[in-house]
């Protein structure tokens, strides 16, 4: 023979071996069986605070090869919430064995304690004709104004969407509807009505102005807030005013009776979005024609 041809026989008899070693591994050791998934329950009630490896709670795996495999479970996914009624979301469940085969388990998961998304606002959305044109709303250290947070992501301000911004025209003086929307991880969904004031910063510089703690409120069906309670003062030509009796005569007060709250569009018992209006009036001593400004209170009943 010639030495190519021992060489090539040799080559056929290593990949021959080779085969064979292949061959005996994949009988002797071949695991083509899943494990197999328990759970004592198959919905499980957790905490929002919770991480998700207590949606694992009671489960258990068993591998017909590699005996118990609970170590090696994972939740694989994690739907929106399912449903109308409750915060319910359907995690998928996944357990490996050795040679990698994927079982496959159902568990429903709701919270103990969801709560809906929770929103403030800093100051009013009103601003002069020009300024602050963009929909998300900053203040002077550029924090946004309109805040939202959730029990579930935390802050979730910076997600918010201004819906609707095209019909506002923050070069002509008035009030403008648009559309707040905002959802979280587990696919929730918050979406109201706001509005935005843009005012002639002429007309306005000598307007009385009702100051407020917050300027937005959320409150349970059929609760009713004392909204004068939020009133902390009255800015009247660039100063802050306290509000106060009439008889007291201290300087620097603005009258009790100048300044009223209308919240005739809220209705209390049903879940909405409304807005109450604070109007400061000041007339002048020497028949000065009377001057009133006003802020808007947002109030989503629950
Ligand atoms: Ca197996």
């Amino acid at each position: 023979m010639s030495r190519l041809k021992i060489f090539s026989l040799g080559l056929l008899i290593i990949g021959v071996i080779i085969c064979l070693i292949g061959l005996a591994r994949t009988y002797f050791h071949n695991d083509a069986t899943p494990p197999v998934i328990t759970m004592e329950e198959d919905t499980i009630a957790i905490s929002v605070s919770d991480d998700e490896s207590a949606i694992l709670q009671g489960v258990t795996a068993a591998d017909e090869k590699d005996g118990d495999v609970t170590d090696r479970i994972v939740v694989s996914s994690l739907t929106p919430f399912v449903g109308d009624e409750q915060a319910e979301r359907i995690a998928v469940i996944a357990a490996f064995d050795s040679s990698n085969n994927i079982a496959f388990a159902k568990r429903s998961v709701t919270y103990s304690d969801y709560q809906p998304m929770k929103f403030s606002l800093s100051q009013p959305l009103r601003f002069p004709v020009g300024d602050r044109t963009s929909g998300a709303w900053v203040d002077d250290r550029g924090e946004l104004l309109l805040q939202a947070t959730d029990c579930l992501d935390g802050d979730i301000s910076s997600q918010i969407q201004y819906l609707g911004m095209d019909a506002v025209d923050s070069k002509a003086p008035g009030v403008y509807s648009f559309t707040v929307h905002v959802s979280n991880s587990a696919g929730d969904v918050e979406e109201f009505p706001l509005s935005v004031e843009y005012y002639d910063p002429k007309e306005a510089s000598n307007l009385p102005r009702v100051e407020l703690e917050e300027y937005l409120i959320t409150i349970n069906a059929g609760e009713e807030p004392d909204l004068e309670d939020l009133i902390t003062g009255v800015t009247f030509r660039n100063t802050e005013l306290e509000i106060g009796p009439r008889t007291d005569l201290a300087a620097g007060t603005f009258y009790d009776e100048q300044v009223s709250v209308d919240d005739s569009d809220v209705d209390y018992d049903t879940p909405g979005v409304y807005e109450a209006t604070y109007r400061a009036a000041y007339a002048g001593d020497k028949d000065e024609e009377e001057v009133s400004g006003t802020v808007r209170l947002v109030i989503i009943v629950r």
